[in-house]
């Protein structure tokens, strides 16, 4: 499909980032398959990073079978660069992420990056956030019901995120409230800040403050902004 060509325009342009020695963040989604697909042929060529952190089990094990050099924050706190997808970009940059159900190692690794490039198709540039995807919110099992009913009266239509008919379990053993605000979210950082004053909420797919730049594959091909 021209999506998927689109995602793997912007995969294929951030995997030029990446240079010599550097320690690299793999993000989660089908947009970061591609990079990771691309940095991948770019290691068999001969680049040599330290090493590379996955933000999922799922990447972690694409990665490795593409037998990309594996590390961890243990071993790496700082990341040179961080490269992800995104479900919606808004002009300041600010994301709505997790989809994937990977948000909170992929907040993690975002914030422990020096750089955090996204890398998405055009369809997920939007004027604002959250007229298109839910918002996710990871939350700690047992507090789920309280904070669906606090959710709630922030605005959100709250569902607690399903796989085969049952809870979606996180890698991090969590769960995933989609919130949707159907006004749309007019003030993201005092929606975050809200959010986070919930106790039992982990983290929410608000990225506010933390994009570098955005590389948007599309008809037009490939266009990088820089903040
Ligand atoms: O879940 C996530 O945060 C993913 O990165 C998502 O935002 C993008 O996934 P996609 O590249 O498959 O659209």
């Amino acid at each position: 499909s021209p999506q998927n060509t689109w995602k793997q325009l912007a995969g294929n342009a951030a995997a030029e980032l990446i240079q010599e020695g550097m320690v690299v963040g793999l993000g989660t989604g089908s947009t970061a398959a591609y990079l990771v697909q691309a940095m991948a042929q770019r290691i068999q060529q001969g680049l040599q990073i330290k090493g590379a952190v996955a933000s999922s089990l799922a990447t972690y094990d694409l990665a490795n079978s593409l037998h990309i050099p594996m590390t961890d924050l243990d071993e790496h706190p700082e990341l040179d660069i961080y490269i992800d997808g995104a479900d919606e970009i808004d002009p300041q940059f600010r994301l709505i992420k997790g989809a994937g159900g990977a948000l909170l190692r992929e907040k993690i690794l975002a914030s422990a990056a020096r750089r955090f490039v996204v890398i998405a198709d055009s369809s997920k540039k939007v004027t604002q956030l959250g007229h298109i995807y839910p918002l996710p919110v990871e939350v700690v099992p047992l507090a789920k019901t309280p904070i669906t009913l606090q959710l709630t009266r922030l605005g959100a239509e709250v569902k607690i995120r399903q796989h085969n008919n049952i809870p979606f379990i996180t890698d991090n053993h969590n769960y995933i409230l989609d919130c949707t605000f159907p006004q749309g979210i007019s003030d993201p950082a005092q929606l975050d800040a809200q959010i986070h004053s919930i106790v039992g909420v982990v983290e929410t797919g608000l990225f506010i403050n933390m994009v570098s730049q955005v590389i948007i594959g599309g008809p037009e091909g490939v266009q990088i902004f820089s903040r």
